[in-house]
């Protein structure tokens, strides 16, 4: 269903907490007077701050207005349970609000329609359905979590134009420009961790941490790092938000030394000896992970693949070509058939300076 103006404004309130409330989902709410005079208006505010509803409610109150008789146009269900903070749904009813319009049905089981249930039982007259697949769109994670348990995965590359992220000798720094690189550190800012291998900590000692846009909250870093590798003095160690480290490895003292600098170390092996991806997906999905930014090297990358574990790829272009010998997105394969290749929908494509930006999404997600 198309948006109105009204729950079209209540969306881009919601966008305004991109950066701001993970993991709770970006909502955005607007109160709108019985003569149709727009009276508050609110979005979700950090993790275990208001919702967008009280925000909106609190809006209205600053301003003077009376919300009795006003109708809510909320970009997801208005939740019915104590979380870190109160029910939603008693504060619009206690604020005399008659009728609520929402996108679209919270799908945490703690809500899951028992919001709107609250609501209509209290008299409130619920429509549903308008500005759904936007609403969706812009909380892909936090469904993602809610529905399957797992982070929508998103693999963020670049590369030359015919394909390659790095020249045979491993140099890789920059192959796109500077406003690709911002743009980059935006889809950083929006996840909730920001994942590489041990590989690319070894090579490149990355931060990982968003620099190149204004944030309130930086995501946290995660590393596979099978035998725990990794140096004490490695930047992402010092990650503002906490290092996570995957590993197959038992070795204690390694352990102990990585978690006296801060460190959450957490041993997932497969039967190879590698990290268990999948179960470390699930393991994420736990620790409240909506998004999770891939920027890892093509052996990573390429087990990532292998799996099916990549819901996303986010893949910046540079007009160049770098010739024989260079390293490739992601090593699986080699396939023998072009029908076994896996096959992506193209969501959306955009210039950037130089650069071509491509969000392409595995087909069947
Ligand atoms: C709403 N409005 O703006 C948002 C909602 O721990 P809490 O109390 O912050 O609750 C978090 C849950 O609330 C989150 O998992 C989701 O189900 C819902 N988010 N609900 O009514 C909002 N952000
Ligand atoms: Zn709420």
């Amino acid at each position: 269903m198309q948006p109105t103006s009204y729950m079209q404004q209540a969306l881009d309130l919601a966008r305004q907490a991109l950066f701001i409330s993970n993991p709770n989902p970006r909502v955005g709410c607007v109160l709108v007077s019985a003569c149709g005079h727009i009276i508050g208006q609110g979005f979700t505010q950090q993790a275990g701050g208001p919702h967008a509803e009280v925000m909106a409610l609190r809006d209205a109150a600053a301003r003077g207005s009376s919300t009795q008789g006003a109708t809510a146009y909320v970009t997801l269900e208005p939740c019915s349970h104590t979380g870190r903070t109160g029910p939603c749904c008693n504060a619009l009813i206690e604020a005399g609000i008659t009728k609520v319009v929402a996108a679209t049905s919270d799908p945490n089981p703690q809500v899951a329609g028992q919001g709107f249930a609250r609501l209509r039982a209290a008299g409130i007259e619920v429509q549903v359905g308008e500005g759904a697949s936007a609403s969706r769109e812009l909380n892909i994670g936090f469904f993602s979590r809610m529905v399957r348990g797992t982070p929508w995965v998103r693999m963020k590359a670049a590369t030359s134009l015919d394909g390659a992220t790095a020249l045979h000798n491993g140099q890789s720094q920059w192959i796109t420009g500077p406003a690709a690189r911002a743009d980059g550190h935006a889809w950083r800012a929006q996840a909730c961790a920001v994942l590489t291998g041990i590989g690319t900590v070894l090579q490149d000692n990355p931060r990982l941490n968003v620099r190149d846009v204004e944030t309130p909250r930086q995501p946290k870093v995660v590393v596979i790092d099978s035998k725990l590798d990794m140096p004490l003095d490695a930047h992402v160690l010092k990650a503002h938000s906490g290092c996570t480290i995957y590993t197959s490895s038992t070795n204690i003292s390694k352990t102990q030394s990585l978690q006296a600098l801060g460190a959450t170390v957490i041993a997932i092996p497969n039967a190879h000896g590698k990290v268990d991806l999948a179960a470390m997906l699930r393991d994420l999905g736990t620790r409240g992970t909506n998004e999770l930014h891939v920027e890892a090297g093509f052996k990573l990358n390429g087990s990532f693949m292998r799996e099916g574990l990549v819901d996303e790829l986010l893949l910046y272009m540079a007009p160049k070509l770098l010739g024989a010998g260079t390293m490739g997105l992601a090593s699986f394969g080699p396939l023998e058939q072009l029908s076994q290749a896996i096959s992506l929908q193209v969501h959306d494509v955009s210039r950037l300076g130089e650069d071509v930006r491509l969000v392409a999404r595995v087909a069947g997600r």
